[in-house]
């Protein structure tokens, strides 16, 4: 019994607030689900670079890759312990551009228009990844293959599927579910889920 206890304890303090805990995995997709093949697949940074880059799948393949396990939590309350994710680090994709100094935050773009803004001081110091491999296989397309933003300290929404660029910017531009009502930042230990206005 202490054995079990124990574990279930261990779990409940990696919940946040109001979260439930899933191993199913559901797909979230506001609109529909854009089918990109690797070949056609680009990916841009952009806004305060001294050299903007677009990448092709082989670039991106070709820089270092990493793995990270870790939870996510979604705003809709389900959360998914341990899990595990293959990809590029954006300190990595990052080191490509010199990001100009007066830059303070990132907005995301994905192919169909979805976007999710972010503090760049949040997303570097590999806290933020360009994913194409879960659990050790592609990244499904429901999931937002080929790849995926990967923000898992933040609220699942962060995570911009089908992502496409990233452009720097001096200030913040809140995303397409920040205009709508979510909250700016939204840390799930401090259930910052929705705006208050
Ligand atoms: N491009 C795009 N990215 C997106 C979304 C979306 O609708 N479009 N939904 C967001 C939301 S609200 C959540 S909770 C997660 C869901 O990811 P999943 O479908 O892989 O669980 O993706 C986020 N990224
Ligand atoms: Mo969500």
């Amino acid at each position: 019994m202490g054995f079990f206890s124990g574990k279930a304890e261990n779990r409940n303090d990696r919940l946040p607030p109001g979260q439930t805990l899933y191993t199913s995995f559901p797909v979230l997709s506001y609109g529909p689900t854009p089918h990109i093949e690797h070949t056609d697949w680009q990916f841009t940074l952009d806004g305060l670079v001294d050299d903007p880059v677009t990448l092709s799948w082989d670039d991106l393949m070709k820089l270092p890759q990493s793995e990270t396990t870790t939870d996510i939590h979604c705003v809709t309350r389900w959360s998914k312990l341990d899990t595990k994710w293959r990809g590029v680090w954006l300190d990595d994709l990052f080191s490509l551009v010199h990001v100009k100094k007066d830059a303070t935050h990132m907005l995301a773009k994905s192919y169909g228009g979805y976007t999710t803004n972010l503090p760049l001081d949040e997303v570097i110091g590999h806290k933020a990844m360009i994913a194409h491999t879960f659990e050790g296989s592609d990244l499904t397309i429901e999931h937002g293959g080929p790849a995926r933003l990967f923000v898992p300290a933040l609220y699942f929404w962060k995570s911009a599927k089908w992502v496409n660029s990233i452009s720097f910017i001096d200030h913040d531009v809140p995303g397409f579910w920040e205009q709508y009502g979510y909250h700016n930042h939204g840390d799930p230990w401090k259930e910052e889920r929705y705006s208050d206005y």
